[in-house]
This record gives structure tokens, sequence and C-alpha cells, in this order.
């Protein structure tokens, strides 16, 4: 049981912003910018570790990449945006299925790092 992939199979509804057969990209429930859609690989892998050292992971870490820049162009994020992923209990990722936060449409000011 796996939420993310409950949604990609559209056994839960969401909000969709793009997909291919490689990645969905949807609207995340609880925005924290006026642009935040998350970018899920179609494949489950908990974690970016695990996409590291998967078979497949290489390609579907590629199609997440274009899928971000998919994204951006649809969303008209042409002045930037911010890409986050949380990993593992300390990184605070609350969905065990890798994924890509994009936030932007407003100027982003608070930096972690
Ligand atoms: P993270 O903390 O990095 O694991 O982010 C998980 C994100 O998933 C969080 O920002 C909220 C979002 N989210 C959780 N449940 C749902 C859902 O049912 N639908 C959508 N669209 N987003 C969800």
């Amino acid at each position: 049981m796996c939420l993310f992939c409950d949604i990609i199979e559209g056994k839960i509804p969401s909000t969709k912003v793009y997909e291919n057969d490689h990645v969905l990209a949807f609207a995340d429930i609880n925005p924290v910018a006026p642009v935040h859609v998350l970018v899920v690989p179609k494949k489950h892998f908990d974690d970016i570790t695990d996409m590291a050292v998967k078979p497949e992971g290489d390609l579907y870490m590629t199609e997440v990449m274009k899928g971000i820049n998919e994204v951006a162009r649809i969303k008209g994020l042409d002045n930037g945006f911010r890409v986050i992923n949380n990993c593992g209990e300390d990184g605070a990722q609350s969905v065990k299925h890798a994924h890509f936060h994009v936030i932007g449409g407003v100027k982003l000011t608070e930096k972690m790092v």
C-alpha cells in the first residue's frame, strides 16, 4: 500500500499537471507557494537512495529531471523555482515513494542552504 502508487493508478484523485510514460506531476495537497507540484516516478522507489541502487533508477531519475522541466514550462516558472527532495527519517520524508517538490510562482526567500 503506497499513497503515491494509488495516485499514479488513479485510485486516489489528484490535480494532474503533467504525465508521460515514466513520471506523474500533480499538485501538492498542502501547497507552500503559489506553485507546488510533486514530480514522482511511476515506478515505485522508496526514496532517492532506492533510485540510486535499483536497475531502472537512472532512467527514472532522468525522466524526473525532464518532468521537472516540463512542470516549470507549463507553470511559467521562467524566473526560477526550487526543487526539494526529502529523504528518509532525518530528511523528514513523510510519503515513502520518491518524489520531488517543485516550488515557485513567488520569489522564495527562506533558504536552508
Ligand atoms: P514529504 O514530506 O517530502 O514526504 O512530502 C509529501 C507531500 O505529499 C506533502 O507536501 C503533502 C503531499 N501529500 C500527502 N498526501 C497527499 C495526497 O493525498 N494528495 C496530494 N496531492 N498530495 C499529498
